[in-house]
């Protein structure tokens, strides 16, 4: 793949949810090697370091039970600005944090590409949905609202305002096995592509990921991928605190991330939900990267021994 100028974007976001550890992601991604395989790759690599919420006051219009809405409302707005900036000038890469930080990077990637004409597709790849909104979320949890927000959803109060809401059609979801009601009832009325592991079993998981990239590709498509760790199976993946058994298996992700590269068409990517808390002896973290560097051009016989052990 000819070489990127990517862009590493710490965001130790971890107020989308009341289990603590996803701040830790950032460096566990770092210690894990992320920037030496993107580097050896051929690309250049910058990091930025880890970003900072702005300060954000508390909307009391929001439902009482929602987790620490004000933090997210603040790494909403600093990590939109962040995704802006770095678009401008290469691939950002966002080092999760929880999924609350997608609030921010999907919102500023749209913004990008309404000011360069082009459209915003989102691939997220996750167990879950992800599209409540702070009024249906049983939990109270803000990472299971991040498309809800960027697809323009009514109800983010205290929240910046979404300029360029993502169309539903230019969504597609991967791997889902964990939706909750109100969010199949509402999914279930929008244009979203989403696919669930059975889909992938019975049709493997090239054929839905193939469809939309062609769509992607012939709309001219600026295209933003969303890795939860939960994606995968946790018997591969284990440092998550949203397990949920029957996922995406190592050879599965992997083919996705290399299909996403021979597409050339992503433009920015989140590793989100990685709690290196509950990791084992880093072997998520490494899964992460290695997937990342999928993504950005690495093939097995780059690497002729990936174990995880
Ligand atoms: N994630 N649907 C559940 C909730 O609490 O709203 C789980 C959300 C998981 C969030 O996948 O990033
Ligand atoms: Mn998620
Ligand atoms: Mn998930
Ligand atoms: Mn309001």
């Amino acid at each position: 793949m000819t070489p990127q100028d990517i862009i590493l974007i710490g965001a130790p976001v971890d107020s989308g949810k009341d289990r603590r550890g996803c701040l830790m992601g950032p460096d566990a991604y770092r210690t894990a090697g992320l920037a030496e395989a993107l580097m050896d790759l051929g690309h250049r690599v910058s990091d930025t370091g880890n970003l900072t919420p702005q300060p954000a006051t508390p909307d009391p219009a929001l439902p009482p039970h929602v987790y620490a809405p004000e933090q997210t409302a603040g790494w909403t707005a600093t990590l939109a600005e962040a995704a802006q900036d770095a678009l401008a000038t290469g691939l950002p890469v966002f080092l999760g944090g929880d999924h609350s930080l997608s609030l921010g990077s999907v919102a500023g990637a749209a913004n990008h590409a309404a000011a360069t004409g082009r459209p915003q597709f989102v691939l997220w790849l996750d167990a879950h949905s992800d599209f409540h909104t702070p009024q249906t979320t049983a939990s109270g949890n803000l990472h299971g609202t991040p498309l809800g927000y960027v697809t323009g959803r009514a109800g983010f109060h205290g929240f910046p305002p979404v300029a360029h809401p993502v169309p539903e059609e230019n969504i597609c979801i991967l791997g889902l096995r964990s939706v909750d009601a109100a969010e199949r009832e509402a999914l279930q009325a929008t244009q979203i592509r989403y696919h669930d592991m059975r889909v992938i079993d019975e049709q493997g998981i090239s054929r839905p990921l193939g469809a939309f990239l062609d769509h992607v590709a012939a709309q001219g498509g600026a295209l933003h991928v969303s890795l939860d760790v939960d994606f995968l199976d946790p018997s591969f993946a284990p440092a998550v605190g949203t397990t949920v058994p029957g996922g995406a298996t190592i050879r599965e992700a992997h083919l996705v991330m290399e299909m996403i590269c021979d597409s050339g068409l992503m433009t920015s990517l989140d590793l989100v939900e990685l709690n290196p808390f509950l990791d084992d002896r880093g072997r998520t973290a490494q899964v992460m990267v290695d997937l990342a560097a999928s993504a950005l051009g690495r093939r097995v016989f780059d690497r002729p021994t990936m174990a995880y052990s």
